[in-house]
């Protein structure tokens, strides 16, 4: 079989994934009209020029300006059943959401909207699409700790319905040890842990989120090939890295596709995934992540094999349901 009809087709898991992000222009435009929101951009093009990043913070500002048309449960359902749609056409079998709910809740949207419209859209994936979709609550790491535990208070009504808990947003000057104890509270509440680490932030944030945060997997992680004594250790302990090749390339994490360092992680051995991130804004879901990064950097057909296995085996679905996957 050709290498890009097996990537296409091989069942998946997605792991690294804000829903935020997932906001095509089309929708947010017929939200902002049909929310009577101002959109900064005469039309979807005006916004789709906007689409060029030069760094993390370059693009979290239009990220956070377009979350700003979502009010409604029914905007919530609406963006993620479009994602949920998408995933099933990759052959995405799992997916475990990240959803910001300051960027919400701090414009006045209640946390009861935004889970409740979210999660809908998640048990209609598992009835009708035969998706597996899950939540994990984000904090955002340039607020302060005391407002993560506002916004873990907030949500705690809801807690049947995330499986765990994030950091995510500006890294650099955010290290994870801000968070120590918000994640101490979520690790005592059985919450599952993840965190953004070593995205653009340096190694020493990828090994305080283990040491400090104690996560149970790194997303993005891409510059732990830095510092060889942390790739022995991701390697020894199974952290899995949730990497976002697409996203890398737009935030110019690397500046070419085939300068991207998933081979180099995969073949040392670590448990690395291909996730889509931002996939509205960094130009393609799951199946343009490996198209365009297994054509531009030459990795084989058993690395992605690889890739599958680890998706599932890094996912936090139980290990009677994982077996079946295998
Ligand atoms: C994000 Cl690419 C990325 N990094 C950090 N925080 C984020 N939130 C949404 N996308
Ligand atoms: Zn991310």
């Amino acid at each position: 079989e050709r290498l890009p009809e097996l990537l296409r087709r091989m069942p998946k898991a997605e792991l690294h994934i804000h829903i935020e992000g997932s906001l095509e222009p089309e929708l947010m435009f017929e939200m902002a009209q049909r929310n009577r929101v101002a959109l900064p951009y005469a039309s979807v093009d005006d916004l789709r020029r906007a689409y060029d990043f030069s760094n993390l913070q370059s693009f979290l500002d239009i990220y956070y300006a377009g979350a700003g048309v979502l009010i409604t449960e029914r905007d919530f359902f609406d963006m993620a059943w479009a994602y949920l749609q998408k995933a099933r056409a990759d052959h995405v079998l799992h997916t475990e959401i990240f959803f910001d709910p300051q960027t919400h809740t701090a414009r006045g949207v209640s946390m009861e909207t935004v889970v409740n419209g979210l999660h809908r859209a998640c048990e209609q994936a598992r009835a009708q699409l035969g998706v597996n979709a899950s939540l994990i609550l984000c904090f955002l790491r340039h607020l302060s700790e005391e407002d993560a535990f506002q916004t873990l208070e907030q949500a705690m009504p809801f807690r049947d319905r995330f499986i765990g808990v994030g950091l995510d947003s500006s890294e650099v000057g955010h290290p994870p040890e801000k968070f120590a104890k918000v994640f101490a509270r979520c690790r005592e509440l059985g919450l599952h842990l993840v965190a953004h680490a070593g995205e653009e932030g340096p190694p020493a944030y990828v090994w305080t989120a283990l040491d400090v945060l104690k996560v149970e997997r790194i997303d993005h992680g891409v510059q732990s090939s830095k510092d060889p004594a942390l790739m022995k250790r991701l390697a020894q302990d199974r952290i899995p890295l949730t990497v976002c090749p697409l996203s890398n390339l737009k935030l110019c994490v690397f500046p070419r596709l085939q300068d991207h360092n998933l081979g180099q992680l995969l073949d040392a051995g670590l448990v690395a995934t291909v996730n889509s991130d931002d996939p509205a804004y960094f130009g393609g879901y799951m199946n343009d992540n490996f198209l365009r990064t297994f054509e531009a950097t030459g990795l084989t057909a058993a690395h992605a094999h690889r890739l599958a296995v680890n998706s599932f085996e890094a996912s936090f679905i139980g290990a009677a349901e994982k077996r079946k996957y295998r």
